[in-house]
């Protein structure tokens, strides 16, 4: 199948469809950009779709609400859904740490709803190096893209730059709540959800902690206790990710951008980068936008290794 028939059968929602322009976007090489540009450009009359960052430490039940929440946003109205699990994985085997736990169970097997895992791979963040891509291409397909990570430190919370809103998950009495606090990282979401309601009065205890410490920070945020058990908040935090807002990927870009040359090319790399434009967003906009430039970037970098360096 051409990728024009690609994108023509994954606008239907056709998964084995999206599941193949998916690796095109996954694919780091920067042989691979012009396929996605032509891709996104077959896909240009889209609306671009919001992306919804749902991060916390291991095992906090990010996975199971994730389940419970996709459906809760179709009831809300939502078009379409798509969740992309981020799969810590073991640098040393290169496999999945935790396999299945980063499974999400979707209530039967709607049309509406499309399920991608990744390996994290090496990558600090808990975000792996393609999910931008991923991400590209899936908000023009789906009105609202969830990615899961494991978040449990500021460094590993990444996934900000990427989503237009992040929720941290933490469980009842987790102390995660005040591990967070001192690390600083209370300041990057944009809510929070207290997991695992169904367990006693514990869930309730802890979002009035958070929502004490949260009144000491400037902008109001919510706090919302979710049980994947008793349904309790799922449809209070579907409601609050439908009126967030969507669509602000491609501000995202001129990072995207550095994050992919430090990832490809290295701190050398960004340093040629900084000389070659007076500002990423410059080199995006003289080379056509994020595929162009990798396309580019990627050509120079790949005379360098023919020419050896004068210094
Ligand atoms: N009682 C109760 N248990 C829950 C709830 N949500 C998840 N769990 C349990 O918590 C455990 C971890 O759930 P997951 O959804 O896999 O958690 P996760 O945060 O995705 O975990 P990782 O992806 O491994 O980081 C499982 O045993 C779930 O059954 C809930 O609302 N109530
Ligand atoms: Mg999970």
């Amino acid at each position: 199948m051409t990728d024009a028939a690609l994108c023509a059968a994954a606008r239907h929602g056709d998964k084995r469809a999206i599941a193949r322009l998916v690796s095109a976007f996954e694919d780091p090489r920067p042989q691979a950009a012009p396929r996605r540009a032509a891709i996104l450009a077959a896909l240009a009359d889209r609306p671009i779709g919001r992306v919804v960052g749902l991060t916390g430490a291991p095992g906090v039940g990010k996975s199971t609400l994730v389940g419970a929440l996709a459906g809760a946003l179709l009831a809300a109205g939502e078009r379409n859904v798509a969740v992309v699990a981020v799969d810590p994985s073991s640098p040393l085997t290169g496999g999945a740490l935790l396999g299945d736990r980063t499974r999400v169970r979707f209530a039967g097997d709607d049309p509406r709803l499309y399920f991608r895992s990744q390996a994290s791979g090496a990558i600090a963040g808990g975000v792996a190096r393609a999910t931008h891509q991923v991400c590209r291409l899936l908000t023009r397909l789906f009105a609202t893209v969830i990615v899961e990570t494991v978040g449990v430190g500021q460094g590993e919370i990444e996934i900000v730059r990427i989503a237009d809103t992040t929720w941290l998950v933490v469980q009842p009495h987790g102390g995660d709540a005040i591990q967070f606090l001192k690390a600083g990282v209370m300041e990057v979401p944009d809510g929070f959800v207290i997991s695992k309601g169904d367990l006693g009065s514990a869930a309730g205890a802890t979002a009035a902690t958070l929502t004490a410490a949260l009144r000491l920070g400037t902008a109001a945020r919510p706090v919302i206790v979710t049980s994947a058990v008793t349904g309790v908040g799922v449809a209070e935090l579907a409601a609050a990710i439908a009126a967030g807002p969507r669509g602000r990927l491609v501000d995202r870009e001129p990072y995207l951008f550095e994050r992919w040359v430090a990832d490809e090319y290295g701190q050398a790399g960004l340093r040629r980068l900084a000389a070659a434009a007076p500002s990423t967003a410059a080199y995006l906009a003289a080379h056509g936008g994020l595929d162009g430039a990798q396309l580019a970037f990627g050509a120079a970098e790949a005379c360098r290794d023919r020419v050896p360096d004068p210094a």
